[in-house]
């Protein structure tokens, strides 16, 4: 391989007599997608019926009637059979005497799920045992001219599981998130761990155990003469507001020895161009360039996203080749400096610290051929309109399809990258280590250019597990042996191999070994490192503990709820409608869930009248419970700095600590993330006797604000006042006000009376937000009246809502029609005027006059 660096030290439009030949616009290869007449079958069974591909054996299964839809009732259980069988796939290929002429020709399997030995023309050509790995195989010599058979033989992944499962020297450890009694796997043994598949497609504690086979993502076949670009990495070596220095580093691979003409577009204009020297076989070119007063991006909240199409191409005698990058220029670090305190875990960006607001997020799918570019669209806008600024890949699902961090890059979404390795030890041989190896590289250098690309993970929870959870100590009381040999799979994955992949391939980025942390094979301490706060949930704490158990990056914390109404009725029938039914309890899969639901529900609210108010008030439950936490999390800042909560999305209808369903119906929580993430917040919290408020800002300059606080009871009369005007510095959080509580309550009933804040910039409410002195249940709420009025906008309705008294909670809703309302789950005070925009799915002439209006008043048994 050779390497060759080029210094530019202006940018020159340079035109050449190559570049201004047609071949700078004729494509040196032709790419044709496999995706159609595909056939499959199970292996020891004769009947061939049609697949889809990209997709896998399930929906194939489903949309050829074999099996019954798995989200429904109990369907799960019935298809358990599924992934013991092999399975097979074929289809045929045509190829012209055009493509045969070209120099070489290439077959790449961008994902195949999991085990697999493929075959064209009856020869074998590849075996897989990875799904986020590709194979790429040079085929000339095994295609002719016309028809051309491509066959892949899937293997049960169970079967193969077991046998490594059977055969390894030691038991590696695994947790019960591997369901598999649920699977009827042979002894129940847990072989998740040893195979480089979706850790989730075995069971998790939100998901089905569905364990999959297929063609997960497309197949190309691609003919080329002269010359590829293999790979185009873009580094910015230096950036600021004067110019950004950026290298391009082409991997090219020639066919001759010969001349050509490497080049660099920006946005379409030619920036660079250069005579290089091919040698056959691979090479580096590498090109340094200067982007003069470079517009930077920014992630959600603090600016423009920017992007920079860039592209690199070469152009020979009979064509060019060209990949190109959507390119975001900014710096971006975590700064992990020494304070008072300990260690900080502060996200730079452009020089401006970021405090991290957002979610986790898991594969949109159990299936995941189903996500489709609007459902990645559908959940990827809603962090963004939620005021989210980071999503964290979690490791137990995918690393995700390049239009996912394409999405992100687009509004300004940070990505928390977690290798995928969850909740499990892992094996240490030479094969696995190998394989692994070879996915860090591969998706390394897939995902490198992405501006949205903030850190790389080794893992979620593997170290919590071993060293906090017991299971050092579990493992080293029954095998010493094991246990020394699981910690050295430990620590030669995740404190060697993928930081080595990491700088070696994308050194710019922060490689952090597992969350939660405190450092390597440290694990939390709160003080440094990163950490998951499950007090509340799996620890039964009151909510209230948000403010108080903090860290310097809170990377998970959540609450479950049930998903609404009009989800619940697709997967149940109306005997199901009890939470303790069989299959409300097989629609959850924590061990803990409906029982904690509930335990926490009882103590906030009285105990809902019927089924559909159990749903809506677990969503006002956990939607209030996870505000807290964000505020708490964000008054807390600078000493923490992050807020991912536990998750934005679901893979299939179910109870989880999602704030959206599995169809991306926003829960109350999805909704009251969007206030508590607002670049301005305003917070009361009553500290002891005191009632404070504090401000928090992100904003990256200071403005003046005016702050108007009061008292005010559920008749709507005001009982106290305070106005307040204030300078509010730049990414702070201020204690703004404190006043005893008692002072303020010591002529009213406090059942009946809610303090009141608001912060305004230019006469415009920023940031609102309310204190009541009870749990919701001890407040004394009576039936409001509310009036709406709705006026139709373009394709939209304005609703207005007016109440006598105090609305708590007004959940809209109607039952014939699915749409989005802007707003839901709202307090309305006695006197307020509020405004919802519905935007129904699809057109419609009239609304039904019935919508449907629910407050926490019509949720109890009177
Ligand atoms: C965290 C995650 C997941 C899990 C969630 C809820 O620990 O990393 O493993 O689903 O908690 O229990």
């Amino acid at each position: 391989m050779g390497r060759v660096r080029f210094l530019v030290a202006t940018l020159l439009l340079i035109t050449t007599v190559l570049s201004c030949t047609d071949n700078a616009n004729k494509p040196l290869s032709v790419t044709q997608n496999i995706n159609s007449n595909w056939l499959f079958k199970q292996a020891d069974k004769q009947e061939w019926m049609p697949a889809t591909v990209p997709g896998c054996v399930h929906t194939d299964l489903i949309r050829n009637k074999i099996i019954e839809d798995p989200f429904y009732r109990l369907n799960e259980h019935d298809v358990q059979w599924v992934d013991k069988k092999d399975w097979i796939y074929t289809t045929y290929i045509n190829i012209t005497a055009e493509q045969l002429q070209k120099d070489r020709i290439a077959i790449t399997f961008e994902g195949l799920d999991t085990y697999t030995d493929v075959f064209l023309n009856e020869r074998k050509i590849v075996s897989s045992d990875n799904m986020f790995r590709a194979w790429t195989k040079e085929v000339k010599k095994y295609l002719k001219k016309g028809t051309n058979k491509l066959k892949i033989h899937f293997y049960s992944p169970i079967n193969k599981g077991l046998a490594i499962y059977d055969s390894y020297p030691y038991e590696v450890h695994s947790s019960a998130n591997d369901l598999a009694e649920i699977g009827d796997v042979e002894g129940a043994k847990r072989v998740s761990p040893l195979i480089r598949k979706a850790q989730y497609h075995f069971g998790w504690d939100w998901g089905p155990r569905l364990v999959t086979s297929g063609i997960w993502k497309p197949i190309t076949l691609r003919a080329w003469d002269d010359a590829k670009i293999n790979d185009l990495h873009i580094i910015q070596q230096k950036v600021d507001n004067e110019e950004a220095l950026l290298t391009a580093e082409f991997d090219i691979d020639a066919e001759h020895n010969s001349e050509a003409l490497i080049e660099i577009l920006v946005d379409e204009d030619v920036l660079f161009s250069n005579k290089i020297k091919t040698q056959k076989g691979t090479q580096q070119y590498t090109v340094d360039f200067i982007l003069p007063h470079p517009k930077l991006w920014w992630s959600n909240g603090l600016g423009e996203a920017h992007l920079y199409k860039i592209t690199g191409k070469i152009i020979t005698a009979k064509g060019s080749d060209e990949i190109s990058h959507n390119i975001g220029i900014r710096t971006l670090e975590l700064l992990r400096e020494r304070d008072k305190y300990g260690t900080s875990f502060t996200f730079v960006l452009n020089k401006h610290k970021v405090f991290i607001k957002g979610a986790n997020y898991i594969p949109a799918d159990i299936f995941l051929d189903r996500v489709t570019p609007e459902k990645y669209e559908h959940i990827i806008s809603t962090a963004k309109q939620c005021n989210h600024n980071m999503l964290r890949v979690w490791g137990g699902g995918i690393y995700e399809k390049d239009i996912f961090y394409d999405l992100c890059d687009k509004y300004g979404i940070l990505v928390w990258q977690d290798f995928m390795f969850a909740c499990n030890m892992y094996p240490g041989d030479k094969d696995f280590l190998s394989n692994v190896q070879q996915e860090a590289e591969y998706n390394i250098k897939r995902l490198r250019n992405h501006p949205c690309l903030a850190i790389w993970c080794g893992n979620n929870e593997v170290l919590a597990a071993w060293k906090r959870w017991g299971w050092e100590q579990e493992v080293r009381e029954k095998n010493p042996k094991a246990a020394e040999l699981q910690w050295q799979a430990y620590k030669d994955i995740f404190l060697d191999i993928l930081p080595t992949a990491v700088s070696k391939y994308d050194g710019q980025r922060y490689y952090w070994a597992s969350s939660p942390q405190s450092g390597d094979t440290i694990p939390v301490d709160f003080n440094n490192g990163d950490d998951h706060y499950w007090g509340v949930w799996w620890g039964k704490e009151p909510f209230k503990n948000y403010h108080t158990k903090l860290s310097r990056f809170m990377s998970e914390y959540g609450f479950q709820s049930f998903p609404e109404y009009k989800t619940v009725k697709k997967y149940t029938n109306e005997h199901d409608w009890d939470i303790y039914s069989e299959v409300m309890q097989s629609h959850q899969r924590s061990s803990i869930g409906n029982a904690t639901i509930e335990l926490y529900m009882l103590r906030e609210y009285k105990k809902p009248k019927d089924f559909e108010s159990y749903l809506y008030l677990s969503q006002v439950l956990q939607a209030d419970g996870i505000r807290q936490a964000m505020e708490g999390h964000r008054i807390a800042m600078p000493y923490n700095m992050g807020s991912l909560y536990w998750q934005i999305n679901d893979c299939w209808p179910v109870a989880s600590w999602s704030s959206s369903d599995y169809y991306g119906n926003w829960k109350a929580q999805q909704y009251f993330s969007k206030k508590a993430f607002k670049e301005v917040l305003i917070a009361p919290r009553l500290e002891g006797d005191t009632l404070f408020t504090y401000i928090v800002s992100d904003r990256l300059s200071s403005f003046r604000s005016k702050i108007a606080l009061s008292l005010i009871d559920f008749e709507g009369n005001i009982l106290w006042k305070k106005d307040i005007d204030t300078l509010i510095e730049s990414n702070t959080s201020t204690n703004i006000f404190g006043i005893v509580k008692d002072t303020l309550l010591k002529n009213y009933d406090s059942r009946k009376t809610v303090f009141v804040s608001s912060i305004s910039d230019d006469n415009e409410i920023i940031s609102e937000n309310r204190f009541y002195f009870h749990p919701v249940k001890e407040l004394d709420i009576t039936k409001p009246h509310i009036t709406s009025t709705i006026i139709k906008h373009d394709s939209t309705y304005q609703i207005s809502l007016t109440t006598d008294i105090l609305a708590k909670n007004v959940y809209l809703s109607y039952n014939d029609i699915s749409g989005f309302f802007s707003d839901n789950y709202f307090d309305i005070l006695a006197g307020d005027t509020l405004t919802v925009t519905f935007l129904p799915d699809k057109a419609i002439n009239t609304l039904p006059k019935q919508l449907k209006i629910t407050t926490i008043y019509d949720s109890y048994d009177k």
